[in-house]
Parts: C-alpha cells; structure tokens; sequence
C-alpha cells in the first residue's frame, strides 16, 4: 500500500514509477498470540517424587502370569526383577496405585519397517517406539517437573556424577536389568551402541543420534553397571537431555551384535534388515513387547515378564496386560478417540479440532479431550546447502544458491499470509503468526529478540528483485537468466492433512507473489528419507522440541554438526557450507550447551532468537495448541499433560503407570493370558 501510494504520487509529478525509491515494509515484533488457555495445569512436583529405586518387602504380578511361573517358563517375580527396581511413588500417581487387566488401543499413521532402531528403522511411530525402546534417561514428564528440579529423569541410568572439572561424566545403571527375553541389561549394551551404532559411520539410528548428538565425547566402560564419558568442554549438561528418547536408548547387544557387519553379519544392509516386521517377541526394555503383527491391519504387545518397574505396594508394572496399535492413519487416530473405538490420539490436525471439540462437549462422550499449550508449529525450510548435500540437479543448484540470499528469504516471508494460513486450517483462537524460532509462551522465548516480517506481496516482489528476480517474460512468475520461470520444488509430508493444506496455501501465496512452487508430497519413511538425504528444495515440517523446551534436542537448533540441522547437512565429503549467521548461530548454540549460568543461557538465547529470524534460517508459518483425547476408563492420566513438550505424551503420560478399574474394563484383549515367547519364535504364549 505504502509503495502503491508514492507511485501515484510520483504519476501525478510525471516521476516514472520505477524511478520511485520502492522499499520493502519495516520489519516488526510478531502480533500477539490469540489468548488460548490451556485446560488444566501440571503439578509441579521433584523427579525424586515421581519415582525413586529402592528394593521392596515383597512383589507381585498378574495371577494369570504366576502361571507360567507354576509351569516352570519364569522364574519368580522377584528374580525377574533387578534388585532395587524403579517405583513409581503413589503419591504422585493421580488415581494411586492401579488393578492390572485391560489394553490401551491405539490407532497409528506409520508402519514398522521392522526393529532394528538402530539402524534406523522406524517402527511406524504414535508410541510404538517410545514404549518399545527405553532410554538411558526420561524427559516426557518433565512438564509436571519443578523448575528448580529441571534435569532428566533417571530411567534405565538411576544416577550420574560430574567429575569437580566437569568434563568428566560417570553413569550408573540399574543394577540386575533384564531384557523381555531374560538376557542381562548392561553395559555391554552400552558399549554395543556406542561402539558399533553411534561410532560407526555405516549406522544411523532412527532420529541420527551421532557423535556430535553427545558433544563429541569419549566413552569408557568401568564395570557391568557403570561408564563414563568424557568432554573437551566442561559439564555439557545437555547431553543428559540426549540420553532420552530418540537418542541413548540402548538396544539388545545379544541379538543384534551377530547380525553386525564387525561381528561376523553378512552386511550392513542385511544388519539393517535382520529383525523384519514379521519377527515376533523382538527383545524389549520396555513394558510391551511385540507379539503380533498383522501388516496394514493391527501391532499387538503384550506386558514384558522382566519389566524393570514395580509400584509402591511392590506390583510389578505395566498395569494395562496389552497394547494394541491399528495401522490406519493419524487422522483416523483422532475419530477413533473421540468415537470410542480407540484409546489415545495427540489432537494435532488443527482441521480436525471443531468437530473433535464438539463430540467431546457431549457429556457421553467416551473420551475426554483436554487442550494443551500451543506447542504445535510448521515451518517452511530452506534447503542452505550449497556444497552438494542431496545432489542438487542445475535448476537445485541454482534454487540453493537463492535460498542462501537474504532478500531471496525475505521474499519468501513477505508472501506468507500467516493469519490466512492459520484460518484455513481452523479458525477461532487456536492458531497464531508464527515467525520461526523459538515458540512464544515458552521458557527461553523472548518477543523483543523476535523479527518478523508482515505480509506484503509487494515487498515480496521487491525482495525478488533484489534477488535479481523479475517477470522478464510477463507471465506473472519470475524468471531465471535462460528466460525459464524459476521453479521451487516444496517437499511435503502426505501422512497428514495440515502438512498439505499448508503447502497448498504456500504453493498460491508463492505464486500471488510470481514465484512458481511445485509440491512434492510423499508419505511415511520417504518423506524421511528425502528431508535426511536433502532431496528438496524447501521443506514443510513440522518442528520438534529444540525450539519449544530448548533443552531437548539442544544440537538440533543450529548446524553444530554434520547432521543436526534439518536444512543444513554436510556434503558427502562431510563440509558444511555455513552461511555468516549460521556461524553465529552454532557459536551461540555451543556456548549455550557450554553454560551452566541460568542468566547468560537466557541472553544466549535471546541473541539465537534474533540470529534466527532475522536472518530467516527458517520461515515460520502457524502454531496452535494440540490436545490430548484419552478413553474416560483409563486411570492415572496425570493433569495438564500436553501432547507435545520434552516429548510426544505417550511418554509423557507413563503409560506402564496408566490402569482401568475392574469394572470398566473392556475385555478387549485380543491375546489375553498370553507373554512374549522367545525372541523370532511364536508368540504370543500361554502358560501350558
Ligand atoms: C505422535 C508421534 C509419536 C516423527 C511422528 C511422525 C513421523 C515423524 C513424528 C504424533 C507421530 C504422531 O509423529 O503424529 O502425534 O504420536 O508419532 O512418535 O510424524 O513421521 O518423523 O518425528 O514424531
């Protein structure tokens, strides 16, 4: 409007238009987010009252399980139990201590490619992996966790020590451990993944864990229960956060090392493939282990026998006998849930949330949904790489070489409705502008540090041309120098709705502005595969938690290694092309990691802030609050739980802790009495 304006003025002075000092609109703080409150608050408790180790009086399981205990096919539940378990206090437990009996049904989007997480295969996601593969540490229910208490939860390392220096970490595991199918947990575990997973440069675990993920350190083994890792910098505290979920999550050495490359395995491609999705009762940490696996169809897990966790009256946990996963889609998770004929579903397909909202409202609505902070966004990245990363054709080349120009991403951030984008996914108050960076409302979040660009098409235009972009030929889009439109290819993930209403949006804001973009959606591990090789130009995603809690997943904000950065990986020959902002960017990261100083960390990131969106490292789009549904019979669902935090709430809700009262359980166990048979073999079993 401002520079439609000067040109008639300049008309009425006979000053040609393009004469006139055009210039693209100021850039400002971002616009208030629509006031959304969360339903229910967390209580705040310490992680030592969550959860502690101690040895009990006595211990106790499923009747139908001391069957198999009379049969003679366990041994009894004390000494399947490590010698000073994980209790989970009942104070803390919302409903107390719970009844056993009963499955939580939940309905997934993904598809297990087979178990091998540690070779990077997915296991089709929505829960399935977070209960099947535990961590050293345990971050989902930090939300309900003191901020004077904030670390990570002790999980399968019951405690870790700083040498005075700090550069020096010594971790202690529970002692006595064991995997579903009996076999010792410990540290030769430990030195399997470290030595043959994360040190291998032939193995990627599913979410890239690599060397750079543990701040480069060294890892020692000292006895069964106990290693150390040492650092070149002092008291990397964040590398506890990268000992959770995704991450140090150790798998079972006994059946995977044999099938590895280094011990006698055929190849690295056959090691990956070893566990397919057909093997049942794959060796588990976790409280369900897999017993069947109908392709397309249903995941059945059935409770872990040696399950490592018991409550304060000394039952040994999961209290729920079965999980059960229907492979559909997401969006069917949230129809399910509120219809009943599922369990749990994480409320994050923003078009879905009126009509969730009113079937919930119904007070015979089997489900309770409850909204949680906005910590939901989409970004649209740019692919910054211009040393080869993903192979760039020409027209890629030339697409990377633009998206590393300032006004080029200007441009971009100038054509971008937000408010448009957000409604067309819902309207009401849930969705907000999102700018890119760290989300407002939370700890690390700083409004005045925050750069945002307003929409305006014609300041969009002008970045283009700053860029060098102009519609030589008239067509209304612009044009490279062989006289070709410029074309933007947009990948996108086609599992869910909202990824591609939001491309559809970009793709016509792109266009109203004379850029051609074309769409590239593909599904599941594709859509993985292509963001990881770097095969796109610009990317739809959907963030993660580095840029909610900050200290989750800390790496992940900046180019600090090879593989941390969505957008920006290293070449094949391992270099990373780091544009000057980028460089302050991972300095400010590091010294981030580096600091223990709770108010230089807050000026840190107040400088990382500005670096970001400023700079457009990455293009926001919306962000909205997600809810969680959850079937009304399940007990011990703590308050306040969002879906997303430190984690997806299937793990932040401790589902081994979750229960149904006798009398509202449904009997829908499909495999009922029945334990995971040995490793590869049939399962489910009966106790005779
Ligand atoms: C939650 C989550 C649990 C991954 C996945 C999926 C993958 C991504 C992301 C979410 C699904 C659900 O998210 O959408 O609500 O249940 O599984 O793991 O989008 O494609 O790669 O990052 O977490």
């Amino acid at each position: 409007m401002h520079i439609r304006r000067a040109a008639v003025a300049a008309l009425m002075l006979g000053v040609s238009a393009v004469a006139v000092q055009a210039e693209m609109m100021a850039p400002t703080t971002p616009p208030d987010a629509p006031k959304f409150d969360a339903q229910g608050e967390p209580i705040f408790v310490n992680r030592s009252d969550i959860a502690d180790y101690m040895a009990l009086p006595s211990y106790s399981e499923p009747a139908w399980v001391t069957a198999f205990v009379d049969a003679g096919k366990l041994p009894p539940v004390a000494e399947r139990l490590p010698k000073e378990p994980l209790v989970y206090k009942a104070a803390n437990m919302p409903d107390g201590p719970g009844v056993y009996g009963d499955v939580m049904r939940h309905v997934i989007g993904g598809r297990p490619e087979g178990w091998n997480f540690w070779a990077g295969q997915s296991y089709g996601w929505g829960g399935i992996d977070i209960g099947l593969v535990e961590c050293l540490t345990r971050t989902g229910p930090l939300f309900t966790v003191n901020s004077s208490d904030l670390q990570p939860m002790p999980n399968l390392a019951r405690s870790w020590e700083w040498s005075a220096d700090g550069k020096t970490l010594t971790v202690k595991l529970i002692e006595g451990a064991k995997w579903s199918d009996g076999n010792p947990f410990d540290t030769e575990d430990i030195a399997f993944y470290w030595n043959d997973v994360i040190m291998d440069p032939e193995v990627t675990p599913l979410m890239g864990a690599s060397e750079a993920t543990y701040g480069n350190a060294k890892l020692a083994i000292v006895d069964p229960y106990t290693f150390t890792m040492s650092f070149d910098t002092p008291f990397p505290e964040s590398v506890l956060y990268a000992m959770a979920y995704g991450n140090f999550c150790p798998g079972p050495s006994h059946v995977l090392k044999p099938k590895h490359p280094k011990y006698g395995g055929e190849s690295y491609e056959a090691f990956q493939k070893a566990f397919p999705s057909d093997m049942m009762n794959f060796p588990t940490m976790g409280a369900w282990a897999v017993v069947e696996h109908r392709p397309d169809d249903i995941v059945v897990l059935r409770r872990n026998p040696y399950y490592w966790k018991v409550d304060e009256t000394g039952q040994q946990l999961p209290y729920l006998d079965e999980m059960q996963y229907r492979l559909s889609t997401w969006a069917d998770r949230d129809v399910q849930a509120i219809a009943g004929t599922g369990d749990f579903s994480n409320l994050e397909q923003a078009e879905n949330y009126v009509e969730s909202l009113k079937k919930a409202a119904d007070p015979a609505s089997p489900a309770r949904l409850a909204f949680g902070p906005r910590t939901i966004g989409y970004s649209l990245l740019p692919n910054l790489s211009a040393n080869g990363w993903g192979e760039p054709d020409a027209r890629g080349q030339a697409v990377r070489e633009l998206n590393r120009n300032a006004d080029f991403r200007k441009a971009i951030t100038y054509a971008l409705d937000r408010q448009r984008l957000g409604d067309s996914l819902v309207k009401g108050p849930f969705t907000t502008q999102y700018p890119g960076g760290l989300y407002a409302g939370t700890s690390f979040y700083d409004a005045a540090s925050t750069v945002f660009y307003p929409f305006s098409v014609d300041s969009a235009k002008e970045a283009f041309a700053a860029a060098g972009l102009t519609d030589s030929d008239g067509n209304g889009f612009v044009n490279v120098a062989n006289g070709d439109d410029l074309n933007v290819t947009l990948l996108t993930q086609s599992d869910y709705a909202t990824d591609k209403n939001l491309a559809e949006g970009v793709v016509a804001m792109m266009a109203d502005a004379g850029l051609k973009v074309t769409l590239n959606a593909l599904t599941g591990k594709d859509f993985d595969n292509a963001r990881d090789a770097g095969k796109f130009d610009w990317i739809i995603y959907r963030n993660q938690t580095d840029l909610i809690t900050v200290v989750q997943n800390t790496d992940k904000l900046a180019p600090v290694g090879p593989q941390t950065a969505i957008n920006h990986r290293a070449n094949p020959a391992g270099e990373l092309d780091l544009l000057p902002f980028e460089e302050e960017m991972v300095k400010t990261v590091n010294a981030f990691i580096g600091s223990r100083d709770s108010a230089e960390r807050i000026e840190l990131m107040k400088t990382y802030q500005k670096l970001y969106t400023e700079n457009l490292f990455a293009i926001g789009l919306t962000a909205y609050p997600g809810a969680l549904i959850v079937n009304k019979r399940f007990s011990n669902i703590p308050a306040g739980a969002p879906i997303y935090m430190y984690n997806w709430a299937e793990d932040n809700i401790i589902r081994e802790r979750v229960w149904v009262a006798a009398d509202k359980q449904i009997g829908a166990e499909l495999h009922p009495n029945t334990l995971p048979g040995a490793p590869g073999g049939p399962g489910p079993i009966t106790a005779n």
